[in-house]
């Protein structure tokens, strides 16, 4: 039977395997090794096959974001360094210092020098990572002013006068100026209201979806929530934002001039209900000249669409005030009630 003598012929292949001689070949003792370094270096390669954006956040689209990527990069490699150093020494003394059957283990109790040596070199590492994170902190918080192409913030314009100093916990560059947009997620999509320069904050132009800005100009977003709690994240323009109803959070994010026409995307972070995964974000960079157009085309289309509406609301009411006599003559509201 073909059955038999297949198992009949492993079993053959098995043993000289498990055969007492064969545990002892060179080329067997070098199989761990083997495993070890290739799995050292598929650590070191993957970070550069995966780019950063596997191992550390999303950035590129704003000098904030690329803080907090270079923060954490910093603390990837001192991690690597510390598990590499800590697996390395664990998986030599494994092999270096297995015991055979019958072996009696040393009894070993404490050094105290190699104590102190990595109490003190686990307290260094965490305060080389403090003092580099309160480094960067402030170029992760605080707005940059807008750049020397970016929306001219002081003169006349669409967007004049946008500004905003709402309260200590917004942070404002240090000129004072930025584009301030409102930001306000509510289910399931988010409302952009941007700022238009007059003191009638009833008729900005606004946006669903799409938050067009310009580039090199420093953009303030003030995040609210209307209904439920939302987060407001574009990855590669930054962290992450609770929206909140009845709170407002703030954050900030500037596109280079060289990524014009580049869209950023990103969607709700926070489960805000059934169709949150529809819940999309999206902020497009422009140049200042079509930022203003853009402006200019919003404000054009509402208003087109109010004028719209008031002349629609005159057409429904008009036939009732136009044709009083027609309407008792005739028809079933001039039968008489019984
Ligand atoms: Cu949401």
């Amino acid at each position: 039977m073909p059955r038999s003598t297949d198992s009949s012929r492993s079993v053959h292949t098995i043993r000289p395997v498990l055969g007492p001689t064969s545990t002892n070949s060179p080329r067997r003792r070098r199989r761990p090794w083997l495993a070890v370094a290739a799995f050292v270096a598929l650590g070191l390669l993957l970070p550069g096959v995966a780019a950063a954006d596997f191992w550390t956040p999303e950035s590129g689209g704003s000098s904030n974001a690329d803080a907090i990527d270079n923060l954490y990069k910093f603390v990837l490699v001192i991690a690597a360094v510390v598990f590499f150093g800590v697996e390395g020494a664990l998986f030599y003394s494994l092999f270096k210092f297995k015991a055979r059957k019958g072996a009696v283990a040393a009894q070993i109790r404490g050094n105290t020098r190699l104590e102190i040596a990595w109490t003190v070199g686990a307290a260094l590492i965490v305060i080389v990572i403090a003092v580099a994170t309160f480094i960067t902190l402030p170029s992760i918080r605080n707005p940059d002013n807008s750049g020397a192409n970016g929306l001219d913030l002081a003169s006349s314009g669409v967007a004049r006068g946008v500004q905003v100093a709402s309260g200590p916990t917004q942070k404002l560059p240090p000129n004072g100026k930025s584009l301030n947009v409102k930001v306000n997620g509510q289910q399931y999509l988010w409302r952009f209201t941007y700022p238009d320069g007059d003191k009638n904050t009833l008729n900005n132009p606004f946006s669903y979806e799409e938050l067009v800005v310009p580039t090199d100009t420093t953009v303030t977003l003030e995040i609210e929530a209307q209904d439920v709690a939302h987060s407001w994240w574009i990855p590669k323009l930054g962290g992450k934002f609770d929206a909140i109803p009845g709170s407002t959070n703030y954050t900030w994010f500037k596109v280079p001039a060289k990524l014009e026409g580049k869209v950023f995307r990103g969607q709700c972070a926070e489960l805000c209900g059934r169709n949150h995964a529809n819940m999309i974000a999206q902020v497009k960079a422009v140049s200042p000249a079509d930022f203003e157009a853009y402006i200019a085309r919003r404000k054009q289309d509402t208003k087109a669409a109010d004028d719209a509406a008031a002349k629609q609301r005159k057409e429904v009411e008009a036939p009732a005030a136009d044709q009083p006599a027609a309407d008792k003559t005739s028809g079933p509201t001039a039968t008489p009630l019984p």
